[in-house]
């Protein structure tokens, strides 16, 4: 049992080692957001009335070699909203807009503009879908799941982005925003153009290599504890 013990933490090591090696220059970061209207804050006024909510889930993946590889993965699955126009004859739940935004930066056009905990006017990092565009070239609206997912990399559009220009994922800027929890998702509606809900992007803390060993080192321990 021992020996079984020895082995196994002596292949965690390697595995634990040569993962880093392998995985030095990538590094991933999950995301998690409550797409509750409780969020929102408009002109002081917090919460909307809208049932509208949503909850979602980001892997940021840096490629810190080469940040043209970054990447940002996405899957939001939504309640009480219309991904198609399709799924209730009434038009208000109809999403009209899904973007990401960087609550820290207004855009100049933007007087009622409150930078941090104001929706409306800051800056778009990525148009997900309906207006003004959809960026992402791999957006994935689906209806009968009532989910939206993509993948937003190097690739999609961030030119001339609303209501300034945007940033691509492999801009620092882009990335610290997210690291320092200041992105967050917005769902724009026909009952609600300025936000029905949303939330901010928060790290998601992962058990690490490191942690993992010292899990395996605290179980041969107690084995060996046993056995004397
Ligand atoms: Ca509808
Ligand atoms: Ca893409």
């Amino acid at each position: 049992m021992l020996r079984a013990s020895c082995q196994f933490l002596a292949a965690l090591l390697i595995a634990t080692f040569a993962s880093g090696f392998a995985t030095g220059q990538i590094v991933q970061t999950d995301f998690v957001a409550d797409l509750t209207e409780g969020y929102i804050i408009l002109g002081g006024i917090q919460g909307t009335g809208s049932s509208a909510t949503a909850t979602a889930e980001f892997t940021l993946t840096q490629d810190l070699a080469d940040p043209s590889n970054n990447t940002l993965s996405y899957l939001m699955t939504f309640q009480n909203v219309d991904l198609d126009g399709a799924q209730t004859a009434d038009i208000l739940d109809n999403i009209t807009a899904l973007h990401i935004h960087d609550t820290t930066q207004c855009a100049p056009t933007f007087s009622q503009c409150q930078e941090g905990i104001d929706t409306a006017g800051t800056i778009h990092l990525l148009n997900i879908f309906g207006l003004p565009r959809n960026d992402d070239a791999d957006v994935v609206v689906d209806p009968v799941a009532s989910t939206i997912s993509g993948l937003w990399d190097v690739g999609d559009t961030s030119a001339a982005g609303t209501p300034v220009p945007t940033l691509d994922i492999s801009s620092p800027q882009v990335i610290s925003t997210l690291l320092n929890g200041e992105a967050a998702i917005f769902v724009h509606t026909n009952e609600i153009p300025t936000a029905a809900s949303g939330g901010a992007l928060l790290t998601v803390p992962e058990p690490t290599g490191l942690g993992m060993l010292l899990f395996g080192l605290a179980g041969v321990a107690g084995i060996v504890r046993r056995r004397r």
